[in-house]
């Protein structure tokens, strides 16, 4: 389905006088407007191939509606959300779940819809049918060589499909670990990893980039072995300057400080890129900003700080996207407040006084500094992000159109009652 431009701009036009009321009040007391609002056009969010039908628990999973069936499908659901939003102009491909048949075609569909192909990621956590290895006891981690190989092989192909794709990046995730104590050789596993790594990364083209994602638990629940910002970074160290470290927030030991994780890892180069969701016990993979929007805020206070001590691009120097499942609400109304989310969290990161936070930092006025990041955080700035998407050709207020428009059920019109997308 698509939403034709006038449907965008008529409902612009209808909602635009409450707008502007909010974003002129708002834009009166904010010296640097324009350069914020170039920054939030800018900013694009990668949508993953694998979250937008309905997820699942080990328990169970409750279908929609409207899934998209294919690939092509789910290049349509991730157009119609950039056309309400403009902010998530690239799609992530996990393979094989969506493998592309036909590249030329794919491309072509996905530039017909303005998007781009973010990081590759590749599958080396499930079996798949007719595949002669298994990896029940880990991928690259495994005491057999042949398992390691095909895993390794699996990777090469993967970024053989992204080549064709125009994609610059793989974000390798392994679900290697054991799940008891004595399984496991950490020092073998950690070496076998590491080997198998360095032969992916060897194949990897010149402009490239390797995401190393660490996870602290599941499906492995004793040790993971790449467990933390720790492992990921001595991977990555070793590997050479194509490797990065990925950071998934939900990847993380209960009460973690992602914050000084993320500006840590900026400061040695070696943030690569966000997979963004928010949980309250694990990888629960939530829609961004649902628990902890404080914590949302403060990780990118230290990006945007981080970022312009070095000088960098926001929108394209790290990669940017959602990894979030939707087991209870529609996954493209999820998605919309997911990106939504992450918008807000931005702009009021942006707002931040960093230059009296840095003074009262020198003068250890620790109150200073809280008023200040508060300051920032307890902003509304809804409309400025309005306005960056009106100035964008977006929709003033995507959610509340997607409704209007009635999309899901157009969708569960054309594609069925019951359909069901790859992915978690
Ligand atoms: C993992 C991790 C990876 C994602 C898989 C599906 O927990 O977040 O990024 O590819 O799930
Ligand atoms: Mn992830
Ligand atoms: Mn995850």
């Amino acid at each position: 389905m698509l939403i034709e431009k006038y449907k965008i701009d008529e409902f612009n036009q209808n909602n635009g006088d409450e707008h502007k009321r909010k974003f002129d009040f708002f834009a009166s007391s904010v010296k640097n407007i324009d350069e914020v609002l170039k920054k939030l056009i800018d900013f694009q969010i990668a949508i993953p191939s694998w979250a937008l039908g309905t997820g699942g628990t080990r328990f169970g999973r409750f279908p929609g509606g409207g899934e998209p069936r294919n690939l092509e499908e789910k290049i349509e659901d991730i157009g119609l959300l950039h056309s309400l939003n403009k902010s998530g102009g690239a799609i992530s491909l996990h393979i094989p779940w969506d493998i592309p048949e036909n590249a030329t075609n794919i491309k072509a569909l996905a530039a017909q819809h303005g998007l781009k192909f973010d990081a590759m990621n590749s599958n080396t956590f499930q079996d798949q049918p007719g595949q002669q290895y298994s990896y029940k006891f880990g991928s690259l981690q495994n005491i057999n060589k042949n398992i390691r190989r095909q895993a390794i092989d699996h990777n090469i192909e993967v970024i053989k499909y992204g080549i064709e794709l125009g994609s610059k990046s793989l974000t390798v995730w392994l679900s290697d670990g054991s799940c008891f104590p004595g399984q496991l050789n950490f020092r073998h596993a950690f070496k076998n990893t590491l080997e198998g790594l360095k032969e992916i990364y060897a194949a990897l083209p010149g402009d490239w980039k390797m995401f190393v994602e660490y996870k602290a638990y599941e499906p492995n629940f004793y040790s993971t072995t790449v467990g933390d910002w720790g492992q990921s970074l001595l991977y990555a160290n070793k590997l050479g300057p194509k490797a990065y470290t990925l950071v998934d927030l939900g990847h993380h030991l209960p009460n973690a400080n992602i914050e000084q994780i993320v500006s840590l890892l900026l400061m040695e180069e070696k943030l690569g890129g966000f997979h963004f969701n928010d949980s309250k016990y694990s990888d629960d993979d939530l829609t961004v900003g649902c628990i902890n929007p404080y914590q949302l805020f403060l990780i990118f206070k230290e990006l945007v700080e981080g970022m312009n001590a070095r000088g960098m691009n926001h929108s394209t120097d790290l990669g940017w996207m959602i990894d979030a499942s939707h087991n209870v609400k529609d996954p493209l109304e999820d998605l919309l407040q997911s990106v939504e989310a992450i918008m807000i969290a931005y702009a009021q990161a942006l707002l931040v006084d960093y230059k009296a936070l840095e003074e009262a930092q020198l003068a250890n006025d620790v109150v200073k500094a809280q008023e200040i990041l508060q300051d920032a955080y307890r902003i509304d700035v809804r409309a400025l992000v309005a306005e960056a998407r009106l100035r964008g050709g977006a929709a003033l207020e995507p959610l509340q159109l997607f409704r209007q428009l009635k999309v899901r059920e157009h969708l569960i019109k054309k594609r069925g009652l019951k359909t069901i997308s790859t992915g978690l």
